[in-house]
């Protein structure tokens, strides 16, 4: 039986350390933003927000994936800090994704690409883990995941979310109808981008000057 004042204290130490994991690559991430709202004729990013997960939300996933310390955590679950990116058009993703390759300081070590390759439900979306480097009494390695979606793939992830939080067992008609509502929304970002490169093409790329 895991003692659970130590796991709370454990966590909430190692949750300190995403959090200034989280800050200093928000910071690199704004920077970056900056840089290019000054340079280009359009941004890739639209919003770009954090969140440390929750000791509940966290013991919830140690209890599914049958974790029990938090040197467990440490090497499974490497969302305890995450960042949000979301764009206009679902194909900025991928310019998201190039600059955080370019980025110093912003090390990736993992990517999952649930846009090519949507989850069975529908869900989509870009997630890194970036291993991020701190420096407070020591120096330490944290990971953190960034999440890159499209605010239509963003609206559908928040919505789906709540419904799976309130009832536990979503019926299987709920879940059909949230994929049919997924498949509506591939349609959707198609049509956006097809409309933008037809009436604007000038913004297509929005690197270009
Ligand atoms: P929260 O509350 O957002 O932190 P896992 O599948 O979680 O056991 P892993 O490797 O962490 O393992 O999975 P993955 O695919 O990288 O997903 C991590 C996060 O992506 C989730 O965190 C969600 O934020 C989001 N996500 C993934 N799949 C779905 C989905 O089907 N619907 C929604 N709404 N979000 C999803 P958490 O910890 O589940 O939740």
């Amino acid at each position: 039986m895991p003692d659970s004042k130590k796991i709370r204290t454990d966590f909430d130490q190692y949750a300190a350390e995403c959090a200034a994991a989280v800050k200093l690559t928000m910071t690199r991430l704004e920077i970056v933003r900056d840089d290019i709202e000054r340079s280009s004729i359009r941004s890739p990013f639209d919003s770009i927000t954090s969140r440390i997960k929750s000791f509940e939300s966290t013991m919830a996933k140690m209890k599914r994936k049958e974790l029990t310390t938090i040197e467990e955590v440490k090497e499974k679950i490497r969302d305890i800090g995450g960042i949000r990116i979301t764009c206009p058009f679902c194909d900025d993703i991928y310019s998201v994704v190039e600059h955080l390759e370019r980025s110093p300081g912003i090390n990736i070590v993992e990517r999952q690409d649930y846009v090519k390759n949507p989850k069975p439900n529908g869900y989509r979306g870009y997630h890194v883990i970036v291993m991020v480097e701190t420096y407070a009494k020591v120096s330490r390695i944290t990971p953190i995941e960034i999440q890159i979606r499209d605010k239509a793939m963003d609206m559908w992830a928040a919505i789906e979310h709540i419904v799976k939080y309130k009832i536990p067992d979503v019926p299987e008609s709920a879940v059909d109808e949230f994929k049919q509502i997924a498949d509506i929304l591939v349609k959707f970002d198609e049509s956006a981008m097809r409309l933008r490169d037809k009436l604007r093409p000038d913004i297509k790329n929005p690197r270009s000057i």
